[in-house]
């Protein structure tokens, strides 16, 4: 029995028993206290609390296949089932759709036109300053305004033309990263080609036979250890099986950018500022889902020296591919958290069936913080510098770790996180993006570095979110996921008072 088949065949055996099933599952959550008793102030319920999961019209699928949910955590009966952890359950988008649209959050796509009968886009690598955190802004090396760069988004079996013109004050290269291509468009610096002068173009233009996750970059070391480097998506010509609902993209980097500077030490061998698509959390832009749907998750390390333990909280996913190509699903493996090397990319799938607002992040320690300086001494900011300060020594204070002022108004004394203190505008602009709606009013305290957040909501708090114009109390949508999902009884408000602002208001 083909997939397909099987897929039928359950639909009709089991649509009943999953619908009898999710109804039940609804019943009890509507027969569970929704008093969050804890906190009499906690938000009003919002949205329809007795809105059923359901499967959008004009979808194929069904709730349940094998004893897996796809709209409550579950793992299924048998590990060698086609559906444990969902494996190849497909997601509500019916592959006659088409492969769903690439998103990288904080990023761009490059635009292209037909041209020749060839997609064309035009590429221009260049100096350009990215706001990592709110009111920091860097000094990287990017392309088109952006680091990392514009996704180039294509179909297997395109044929590509892009035309890259060299911004930069020095010689650049750019190679198409994992593609199958003429020698002479490679993009290996001298070896196969001279290199793009400042303020010249060159033209490359090949037939992309491949399908999978690959990206573009600077082919000059610390060119890409500034940042160089975008997506290079390429869509199968036969949308993969099982078809996915979302399909989200992440960048890895790390930087070394002393204290007071905006340029990257290259050279470094450690690291203190973190982006993920070129954002340090809590600026990383939330990625945001519907309960039951199929996700796929690309991520991309492409920091100079470090590799990264990539975890989701809350599901299990399947790895199914790498950079070089999609892995036979045979060979998928389930995991929590994956690390990705340097020059890696690493996609995995999962069902969305657990509500909520998961972090999801680096696993070393280091990476989950910004620009953490180990000096403990005298790097003066306002009014002094280490000159003065070594030549007074004799008087020179002992190291005094709760002295304030503003002498000691410098990040590394004592060893703190730059961006960890804002002010009230900069904390707006975290709240107030849509997909930061109703989170915990405290969610940038738990979100640094190499952090994001997976928002799974159901169809209801989706749409508040993400389509309406409503405003949503800070905390509403996580108090009504508590609600509905967790344990009403242990729900626990974001305290009134942090980072230093009382506004005599919980937040
Ligand atoms: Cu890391």
């Amino acid at each position: 029995m083909s997939t397909e088949e099987r897929r039928k065949f359950l639909k009709v055996g089991t649509l009943a028993a999953a619908l009898g099933l999710a109804g039940k599952a609804i019943a009890q959550e509507g027969n569970a206290n929704l008093d969050l008793r804890n906190d009499p102030d906690a938000p009003p319920p919002i949205g329809n609390a007795s809105a059923k999961p359901r499967i959008p019209g004009g979808s194929d699928a069904v709730a349940e296949i094998d004893g897996f949910s796809r709209f409550k955590p579950s793992r299924g009966n048998d590990p060698e089932s086609d559906f444990y952890l969902g494996k190849k359950m497909p997601g509500f988008r019916p592959a006659s759709a088409g492969p769903a649209p690439f998103e990288a959050p904080d990023l761009d796509k490059l635009p292209w036109k037909m041209v020749g009968g060839a997609k064309e886009f035009h590429l221009v690598p260049q100096a350009v300053r990215r706001e990592f955190l709110p009111g920091y802004f860097m000094d990287v090396y990017g392309y088109n305004g952006s680091m990392p760069g514009p996704t180039i988004e294509v179909t297997q079996g395109d044929r590509v033309r892009i035309v890259v013109t060299n911004e930069l004050p020095e010689d650049t290269f750019t190679h198409w990263h994992g593609f199958e291509l003429p020698i002479q468009y490679d993009g290996a610096a001298t070896l196969t080609q001279n290199p793009i002068k400042p303020g010249k173009t060159m033209v490359f233009e090949f037939d992309v036979h491949e399908e999978g996750t690959f990206f573009y970059h600077s082919h000059i070391p610390m060119q890409e250890a500034f940042g160089q480097v975008g997506w290079f998506i390429v869509h199968p010509k036969k949308v993969y099986d099982p078809p996915v609902d979302r399909d989200f993209g992440l960048i890895f980097q790390n930087f070394n950018i002393p204290p007071t500077h905006t340029v990257s030490d290259s050279w470094a061998m450690d690291w203190n500022w973190h982006t993920i698509n070129g954002r340090s959390g809590p600026l990383t832009t939330p990625l945001v889902c519907k309960h039951g749907e199929r996700v796929r998750v690309r991520l991309l390390d492409f920091s100079p020296m470090q590799h990264h333990p990539i975890h989701l909280h809350g599901h299990t996913y399947w790895e199914t591919g790498h950079e070089g190509a999609r892995t036979p699903s045979s060979a998928w493996v389930p995991r929590n958290t994956s690390l990705v090397g340097v020059a890696q990319a690493t996609n995995f799938e999962f069902i969305a069936n657990n509500p909520g607002d998961w972090i999801f992040h680096c696993h070393m320690v280091h990476h989950m913080m910004n620009h953490m300086v180990r000096h403990v001494g005298p790097r003066m900011r306002e009014n002094s510098n280490v000159d003065r300060y070594q030549q007074n020594t004799s008087t020179r204070p002992a190291v005094d770790y709760s002295r304030e002022g503003q002498h000691w108004d410098t990040p590394g004394y004592p060893q703190k996180m730059q961006g960890m203190e804002r002010t009230m505008p900069q904390m707006e602009t975290l709240w107030n993006r849509r997909e930061s709606k109703g989170m915990r009013a405290t969610y940038p305290m738990a979100v640094k570095g190499l952090m994001t957040v997976m928002r799974v909501l159901p169809d209801d708090l989706y749409n508040l979110v993400m389509e309406s114009d409503e405003p949503v109390e800070k905390g509403a949508v996580f108090a009504e996921i508590v609600r509905r999902f967790g344990d009403p009884s242990r729900y626990e408000p974001a305290p009134s008072m942090m980072m230093g602002m009382d506004d005599g208001k919980k937040m």
